[in-house]
Formats: C-alpha cells, structure tokens, sequence
C-alpha cells in the first residue's frame, strides 16, 4: 500500500471499535475500557473469522498430501507468509519463518548461534530489553563461553548511546535490542545500532514485538540481520510469531528442532535438511495461527499502519497531559522519541493497589515489572502502572481513566 496515501487517511475511531467484539462489554458494571495493549491487542472480527473459517471448511495437515484440502491449507498458510513478508518488505518469503512468538523467535536465533560463538565473544543487548530478549542470551553465553553486555539507560529511559559505541569492537558478534521498550515505550535509533554494529561485522536481532503494530518496518531499509514479533500484539492470535531472518544468516544457523518437514531425507545413519523456511519449521505448525495472522496484516495494511501510530500518538500526549493536572502521577519512561506506552506510579499508592481499583471501574492497565526487571531496579521501584493505547482507543475513554485514577487515589490516601 502506498504511504503517501495512508498517512492521510485519520483513523474512524468509531467505526474500527464496531470490528472488536470484545470491546462491547461491560467488566465490573462499566464499559470496558482496554488499555492493555502492549500486553497483547484485542482481535478484529476479520480476523476471529478467518480462524474460524479455516477450522470450519478448509482444516487439514499442510505441505503434505495432494489432496485438496491439503492443497488448499498450504495455499493460505504460504500466503500469510507472503503477507507477512509484504508487510515488513523483506526481499523472499523463505526469510519468513513462522515461530510461536517473539521468545520463540529469539530463541530459535540464541539457539542457533551456539554453532558460531566461542569463548571471549561478545553479545550485546540494553537495559531497556523484556526478559525473552536477555535470558535467551544469558543461556547462550553459559553454553559457549561468550560474554553479554549491556548499554546503560538514562533516567528518561533513553539508552546511551556513547556507551553503545564504547561496548562494541571486533568481539561483538551479535547485537539484540528492542525497536520499542515494552514498559517504557522508548523509541531506539535502531537505524544507527543497526548501521554501527555492522561496522564491526556483528549481526543485528530486533525485536520488534512493540513496533509492528505502531509504524511501518521495513526490514531492507534498516538492514536489519534479524527482526521477530509476535501476532498477537498486531491483532493476531497468540501462539505464532515471525523470525525475519536474512537469507546468508538463516543458512548459517543450524536447525532449531528436528522433527517432520524439516527434512529432505531421513535415514539412520544421515539425515539431510530441507529448505528455507522450512529448516525452523519442524512439526505440524500453528496453521490457524499463521492464517490468522495474515488477515490481521491484511486488516493493519488497510487501516495503515501509520495512521494507526498517528492517532496512537495523539492519545498519548492527550493523556499525559491530563494526568499532569493530576499532581500526583510520576512518570517513568519520558523519552522524546515514544510510543503510546505510559508507565507510571500515583504517589503514596501501591501500583497493585490503584489497578485493581481501575479494574473495579472497568479499566485494564497493567501492574507489576512488565518482564524487564531491570528497568525497575534502575528506578529502584518494584514496578508500574501501565496504560498502553491502539488505534480502537478514544479519548472519552481516556477521560474515564483520569477520573477512575482521581477515585482510586482519594480511597487509598
Ligand atoms: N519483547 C517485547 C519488547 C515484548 O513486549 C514482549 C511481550 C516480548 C518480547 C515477548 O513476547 P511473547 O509474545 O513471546 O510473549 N511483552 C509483554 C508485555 O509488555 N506485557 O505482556 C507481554
């Protein structure tokens, strides 16, 4: 789709929330007002029938029989990999490989590097990433010797990136970073980590689970080795997820599972292994899964990925806005580059406190560390409050959620 004509096109706010069946409810007595989206998105109604429709008249095991079923099913699972690859502008669909989600993801590349790594290598991740983009690396170090390091933060929640530039050398073999903090929303010049790491030969992995959904990715314009999100936080089911991965460095890794379709010959004494994508494919996959995520791309393409991120924005600074007239609200996260992802704290509140009073009133946030422990440590707090906006959000809603905080700070005070 063209940019050009998406990024004037003004989301219908209201006409987007009548595709959401699980928005038209009550929780707790009030409307529900979903501000959890960084933890996953709710899912359109093309896309729960397009689930549905697969299970209803076209199920069957896939890339194996010549039956037309099966025909069939492997038609639509290959083209939601089309989809996908249209989608982040990656140059082959056998780049594509489809995964459980965004751990999964970066697992499979984790797992794989154990091959390419010896001790006294380097990887290098930041302090802003989720746990399933620490721990992978943490678990590949211990089995290869490598060590991990870590570009710092700022109080803003900005990475420093002078220290990145200090961190890397000709040790650095990889480079694992988020394009959007989960609990903070920080925006990362990825363009740049990307440019610079490759200067030293290293690989680059994105993490990506926060961006899709926000603004177009294009993963040739960033050159990016490797780029994983999951579906369900683009409005897609849960359990699937994508591993962009650049031809040379997908051939370079060595297969993650064993298992059927993942090889070409099989006999005791050797087997042979198949293709791209097909080599990170083994087992019956999430066929639904990946059907479902194409007509979530489908549905995202059509509204424009952009358009969704202007009007995201636009909630976003509506609603800090709105809480600094509160008085009480601190913020963690204020990077000048920022997705619709407000992390907070009322003072004299307990964070679980204040959500469960929000729930009350039919408001989801969530509470607690986001899995990036260490970003709390650094602010020496045991965690946040969080509201997270998609495009189906309103400002009324936003409005609810300033007099649900004012409600919820008179009871605890
Ligand atoms: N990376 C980032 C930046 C994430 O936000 C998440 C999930 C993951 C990786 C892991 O994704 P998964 O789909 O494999 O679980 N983030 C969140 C969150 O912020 N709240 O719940 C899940």
């Amino acid at each position: 789709m063209d940019l050009a004509i998406q990024a004037n096109q003004k989301i219908d706010v209201q006409k987007v929330r009548e595709d959401f069946p699980v928005l038209h409810q009550k929780v707790n007595g009030s409307p529900l007002v979903y501000f959890d989206n960084a933890a996953s998105t709710q899912k359109p109604k093309q896309v729960i029938e397009a689930i549905s429709n697969y299970y209803k008249y076209e199920h069957s095991n896939i890339h194996r029989g010549v039956h037309t079923l099966s025909l069939k099913a492997t038609e639509k699972y290959e083209n939601a990999r089309g989809k996908v690859q249209a989608f982040l502008n990656a140059p082959k669909p056998e780049e594509i490989i489809f995964t459980k989600g965004t751990t999964g993801s970066i697992n499979l590349v984790a797992n794989g590097f154990t091959t390419l790594l010896k001790p006294g290598d380097e990887i290098i991740i930041s302090y802003l990433e989720h746990h399933s983009n620490i721990v992978p690396w943490q678990m590949l170090c211990e089995r290869t010797g490598a060590i991990l390091k870590v570009i710092p933060m700022n109080e803003a929640g900005e990475l420093i990136y002078a220290e990145y530039e200090k961190l890397l050398s000709r040790k650095t073999k990889l480079v694992a970073v988020n394009h959007v903090s989960n609990a903070l929303g920080t925006i990362n010049p990825i363009q740049q980590i990307i440019n610079q790491a490759h200067q030293y030969g290293a690989a680059v992995l994105i993490d990506g689970a926060q961006s899709v959904s926000h603004f177009k990715v294009d993963v040739q314009a960033l050159n990016a080795d490797f780029y994983v999100f999951s579906a369900h936080k683009l409005y897609g089911p849960t359990g699937v997820g994508i591993l962009f991965g650049k031809e040379e460095w997908l051939n370079k890794l060595p297969p993650y599972q064993g298992g059927g379709d993942m090889i070409k010959t099989v006999t005791f004494e050797k087997t042979t292994y198949n293709e791209l994508p097909h080599k990170f494919e083994a087992g019956t996959p999430n066929i639904a899964g990946g059907i479902g995520l194409g007509a979530a791309v489908d549905y995202i393409e059509t509204l424009g990925v952009n358009n969704v991120g202007a009007w995201e924005d636009e909630l976003l600074h509506y609603a800090v806005d709105k809480m600094k007239t509160l008085g009480t609200v601190r913020f963690y996260g204020t990077a000048k580059n920022k997705a619709a992802v407000i992390s907070f704290l009322l003072d004299g509140c307990h964070p679980y406190d204040v959500g469960a009073l929000l729930d009350q009133q039919g408001i989801a946030v969530r509470t607690g560390h986001h899995c990036t422990q260490p970003i709390m440590d650094w602010y020496k707090i045991p965690g946040t409050l969080r509201a997270s906006f998609s495009f189906y959000n309103t400002k009324e809603e936003i409005d609810k959620f300033i007099i649900a905080l004012e409600r919820a700070q008179k009871m605890l005070l």
